[in-house]
């Protein structure tokens, strides 16, 4: 199943607490970046900008960099109309000269820009390593499409570290990315007429060290089927739905990547754990 339908209104709930929590250390340490580097990235970046920030959710991460980029425009797409209209509102409110845009899409099959958009050079903004949701494959295809001469990508990437602490990142001991998982089977209850007995699945994180990748799955702990709009699906007990895959890289592997898709690494920053890496890029 594809990672996008996480992303309801109770999902990007879960999903902002996820960022709260002490074994999710991707938000948290990329947030510290921006605190110490925003300057610099904006300067490196380059202001004036039409800026384009892809999957911006609650648009906390953009808060931080907007005083120091002063873009001509902003453009937020998210596919959660609920969380990006309440997202732009507050920025137009924070930064009443600037033109603001909202585009609710899910952007995996292509960005289309507003036509309004003026004409000016543009930065995509894509934090939070989102882009690992992606096969490097479909990474290469979204990211190619973007890269036009004088366009730049400053992007959050989640790198390659011990199995232990990423395992604990996509299993936390409060529980809550096993509700935020699992909160697909209720939404599929909710949206599709579906029947799933939620206490009859566990959620399951483990790293792939070999695809380089996280996965999360719903294991079905019976032998037991489920009506989803007229038609039944029957599950073997621990017969697994993978529900999605967060890719890690290394800044050079992740380098190599974009090149592929028309981009040239100029400036990366990362923690001294070397836990996260933002990373610009030029077309
Ligand atoms: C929003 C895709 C970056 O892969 O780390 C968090 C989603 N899933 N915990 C990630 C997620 C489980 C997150 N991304």
């Amino acid at each position: 199943m594809s990672p996008k339908w996480f992303y309801d209104a109770l999902g990007s709930k879960l999903f902002d607490a996820i960022c709260d929590l002490p074994e999710y250390y991707p938000t948290r340490t990329e947030m510290k970046l921006f605190a110490d580097h925003a300057p610099e990235m904006a300067r490196r970046a380059g202001t004036g900008r039409v800026l384009i920030e892809l999957g911006s959710g609650n648009g906390e991460k953009v808060r931080r960099l907007m005083a120091h980029l002063r873009p001509r425009a902003y453009v937020g797409v998210d596919i959660s109309k609920e969380v990006l209209h309440s997202a732009t509102a507050k920025l137009k409110d924070e930064y009443p000269q600037l033109s603001v845009y909202a585009v609710c899409s899910d952007f995996s099959s292509g960005f289309r820009a507003p036509a309004e958009l003026p004409a000016a050079a543009r930065l995509y903004f894509y934090p939070g390593s989102s882009i690992g949701n992606f096969t490097p494959e479909q990474a290469v295809a979204l990211l190619k499409p973007l890269a036009r001469p004088g366009d730049a990508l400053l992007i959050g990437v989640d790198l390659i570290k011990d199995r232990q602490t990423l395992e604990s990142a996509y299993d936390d001991a409060l529980g809550v990315t096993a509700a935020f998982n699992l909160n697909l089977l209720a939404r599929m209850n909710r949206e599709l007429r579906a029947d799933f007995d939620l206490s009859r699945f566990r959620h399951v994180a483990r790293f792939d060290e070999g695809l380089s990748r996280i996965e999360m799955h719903l294991e079905s702990t019976t032998e037991q089927s489920v009506c989803l709009d007229e038609r039944k699906f029957s599950f073997a007990a621990g017969e697994r739905l993978h529900t999605e895959s967060s890719y890690k890289y290394s800044v050079e592997g992740f380098a190599a990547l974009a090149a592929r898709a028309g981009w040239t690494l100029a400036q990366r920053w990362t923690d001294e754990r070397r836990r996260f890496a933002e990373l610009l890029f030029e077309a």
